[in-house]
């Protein structure tokens, strides 16, 4: 198996999806052919899913929360934090997934793009975000506390922009001068923008690209390799640090 190799002048950009919890039991999207109880995903996880039918959003949610509260990391989650020990500010992780499993690994220099399953905000008032972890029985719509408007999963949905002090702190690590660029991809099928559109950015900056995947994803041609297997079986042993 090819190894990657991390020298004194080389930083390292990760960006996980839905594939590195596979192994920590939480369901990927593709696995389930996009589909939530023959919803859409993009339909549940939306703004318009949520002006129509906020139950069922919250039912969708509810269920990802019980699923996801016993689930721990993997040997693929371990080997990220490892890295980030060793490589200090030379490492950042940028994670699509709203798990929480890659801080319960220990990664700290991590940016949740699209938000976190634990954590809930009010879709009226600006108070702050808040960690919730119940999962709200069928058919509830929890409300605000101080304004009386609905609860929401503090979560980027389809069709909503996602936080500008992440993509901010993610161009800024692709576009330091003082190192060598390595983006590894991992356990993503480069579908969701603007996550998919990374690869291209760091290849437009002189950076070696991997992708780790147990299948081939959208964007496999964009990367220069491809390491075809398990996140949790693959990452442990793949790259070694000067
Ligand atoms: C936005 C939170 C401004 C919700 C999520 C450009 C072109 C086309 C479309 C667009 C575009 N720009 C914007 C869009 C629209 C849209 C988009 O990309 N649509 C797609 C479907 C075409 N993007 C947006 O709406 C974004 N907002 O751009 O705002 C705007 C708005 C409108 C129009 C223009 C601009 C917001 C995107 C974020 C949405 N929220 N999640 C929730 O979780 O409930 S996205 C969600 O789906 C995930 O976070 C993730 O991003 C994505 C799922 O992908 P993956 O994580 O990769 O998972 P998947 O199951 O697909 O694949 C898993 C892979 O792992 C597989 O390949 C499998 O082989 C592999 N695998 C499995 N087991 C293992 C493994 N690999 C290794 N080891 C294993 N064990
Ligand atoms: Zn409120």
């Amino acid at each position: 198996m090819d190894t990657l190799r991390i020298d004194k002048d080389t930083r390292l950009l990760v960006l996980t999806g839905a594939g590195v919890s596979a192994e920590s039991g939480i369901p990927t999207f593709r696995g389930g052919n996009g589909l939530w109880e023959n919803h859409p995903v993009e339909q549940v996880a939306s703004p318009e899913g949520f002006r129509e039918d906020p139950s069922l959003v919250w039912r969708f949610y509810s269920q990802r929360r019980a699923g996801a509260a016993p689930c721990q990391p993997n040997p693929g989650h371990r080997a990220m934090a490892e890295w980030e020990r060793k490589l200090g500010d030379r490492f950042l992780l940028a994670t699509q997934n709203v798990d929480g499993l890659h801080r319960v690994a220990g990664n700290q220099q991590l940016v949740e793009l699209h938000g976190n399953l634990f954590t809930t905000r009010c879709s009226r008032c600006t108070r702050e975000p808040f960690e919730d972890r119940l999962a709200y029985p069928d058919g509830t719509v929890p409300l605000c506390g101080q304004c009386g408007g609905k609860l929401r999963p503090h979560i980027v949905w389809f069709g909503e922009v996602l936080d500008e002090r992440n993509l901010l702190r993610v161009g800024e690590f692709l576009a330091r001068e003082d190192t060598r660029l390595v983006f590894l991809a991992v356990g993503t099928s480069g579908a969701v923008y603007p996550a998919a559109g990374f690869v291209q950015a760091a290849r437009e900056l002189g950076g070696e690209t991997w992708l780790v995947n147990a299948d081939p994803a959208d964007n496999t041609l964009l990367f220069q390799h491809f390491v075809r297997g398990r996140s949790g079986e693959v990452l442990p042993a793949l790259v070694t640090i000067d």
